[in-house]
């Protein structure tokens, strides 16, 4: 009985190191932005630094440019994902980019505040299409104004948030071309420059990063089933 208590907890110290080890080696997905190391793993297209913003109190992600600036992380053969942020428009637009190969090939969700204006749309082989979704006219996101958004990449469908609510009809990503089944993440603009925070990238396959919001209460929430489970079934 003792020997088989001593391996029970073998057991779950080796389970233990396991999660840590994984959860410390995994790529950084979730970014705050609050130090330039952050930007190793990302391919920079424009002028992207760290900057403060004093309205927010936070350093936060800044990109800008005369042209499209993009910014892409993660993996191209990711396929599904939730993507949370949140933006502030410095000038006009903010894009967030999924399944996408580079800057001339992916997804984009765009708010443009100064024409009212929320779509999805896509960039292949370098050109636009903007008649991909259906488009929002009545958000009422405001130029320098911080919000909150999520986007839910899943399967055929792509869903927008803003806040919590639905922004527009979801996006059948089914009927777009096969080059948009999988791949990276991140934001762009056009000839505009936008301010982001707190990037929460999470979906299957992915692994968790240290520091992200939500993590070191799961993990001691996996740790205690897993003690309880190994206590369970060997009566110690
Ligand atoms: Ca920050």
């Amino acid at each position: 009985m003792i020997k088989s208590k001593y391996n029970c907890k073998l057991v779950f110290i080796c389970i233990s190191i396991f999660l840590l080890i994984n959860i410390r080696s995994g790529l950084s997905l979730y970014f705050d932005f609050e130090d330039n190391a952050q930007l190793k793993d990302w391919d920079l297209q424009g002028t992207w630094k760290i900057v403060k913003d004093d309205t927010k109190g936070s350093n936060v992600l800044s990109g800008e440019g005369a042209n499209e600036v993009c910014a892409l992380v993660g993996d191209i053969n990711w396929t599904d994902y939730t993507l949370e942020f949140e933006a502030s428009g410095q000038t006009d637009e903010i894009s967030a980019a999924f399944r996408a190969k580079d800057p001339d090939n992916y997804i984009g969700f765009m708010i443009a505040p100064s024409l009212n204006l929320t779509e999805f749309f896509q960039k292949l082989n370098g050109q636009f299409n903007e008649n991909i979704s259906a488009k929002g006219d009545s958000l009422g996101v405001k130029i320098q104004q911080w919000n909150k958004y999520k986007l839910i990449v899943q399967g055929n469908k792509a869903i927008a948030y803003l806040n919590g609510k639905e922004t527009i009809k979801e996006l059948d990503l089914d009927k777009l071309p096969k080059d948009f089944e999988k791949g990276r993440v991140g934001f762009r603009q056009w000839s505009d420059k936008a301010y982001y925070d707190n990037f929460l990238i999470t979906g299957p396959g992915i692994p968790r990063t240290p520091g992200e919001p939500g993590l070191s209460v799961d993990l001691k929430r996996i740790l205690t089933i897993t003690w309880a489970s190994i206590k369970r079934n060997s009566n110690i």
